[in-house]
């Protein structure tokens, strides 16, 4: 395979292509930039200077959801995008719900520590972005959509790692088991090769960025 995807592993929106590219049957591990993603270099590339950024020849292309489709369009392998159209729309809803309902509330709890006073707003948003997503769900699909794997679980998995990681201090675990349709697909997801595989690598990005 000729791509590149820049960023790291702790990232979930660097996680997001790094699993469809793995359901499809492809590795597609990510690697650091050379001089990092505020270089001149990057900025170049991709002047967001962000997180992930899919290089492939000639053509740079930032934005985890972009970066995923055209995984899904060019990579040989299984749809990751229902063939009937309203699971395919309700796909694009989960993840749409989760980019703009449920990862604006994410920073608060990244910044509990320095920002005590954000963590209750912070902790209502998710609330409130999991019951959108419970609402949309079908509580019986084995998978977010359906029962194989879709771009949904692809955005949500590595999304959902950090409602493990705060739960220590935060309870944010509470969150999602509130949401019982929502806390049985995460307990699968999680037991899965690609979750657990995923897991493991956030964690041990997260561990490094922790110094060790
Ligand atoms: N909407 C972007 C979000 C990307 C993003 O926020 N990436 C973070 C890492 S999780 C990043 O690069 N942050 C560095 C910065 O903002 O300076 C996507 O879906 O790819």
């Amino acid at each position: 395979m000729t791509m590149i995807l820049y960023g790291g592993t702790v990232s979930p929106f660097v996680m997001r292509p790094v699993l469809a590219a793995r359901a499809k049957g492809h590795d597609l591990d990510p690697v650091a930039f050379e001089g990092g993603i505020k270089s001149d270099a990057y900025r170049a590339l991709s002047p967001m200077a962000k997180m992930p950024l899919l290089v492939d020849g000639d053509f740079a292309l930032p934005e985890s959801q972009p970066i995923t489709d055209y995984i899904d369009d060019v990579l040989a392998g299984p749809r990751l995008l229902p063939a009937d159209p309203r699971a395919a729309a309700a796909t694009r809803l989960l993840v749409r719900i989760a980019d703009l309902y449920l990862v604006p509330h994410l920073g608060g709890v990244f910044r509990s520590r320095e920002n005590p006073e954000g963590v209750p707003a912070a902790m209502a948003g998710l609330a409130e972005a999991l019951g959108h997503l419970e609402h949309f769900r079908n509580a019986g699909d084995s998978f977010a959509v359906g029962d194989s794997v879709t771009q949904a679980d692809c955005a949500l998995i590595p999304l959902f790692f950090f409602f493990d990681v705060f739960d220590k201090s935060l309870h944010t675990g509470a969150l999602v088991a509130a949401r019982p349709g929502l806390a049985a697909w995460w307990a699968r997801a999680k037991a899965s090769d690609l979750g657990a595989r995923c897991i493991a690598e956030q964690s041990a990005g997260l561990k490094a960025m922790r110094g060790g």
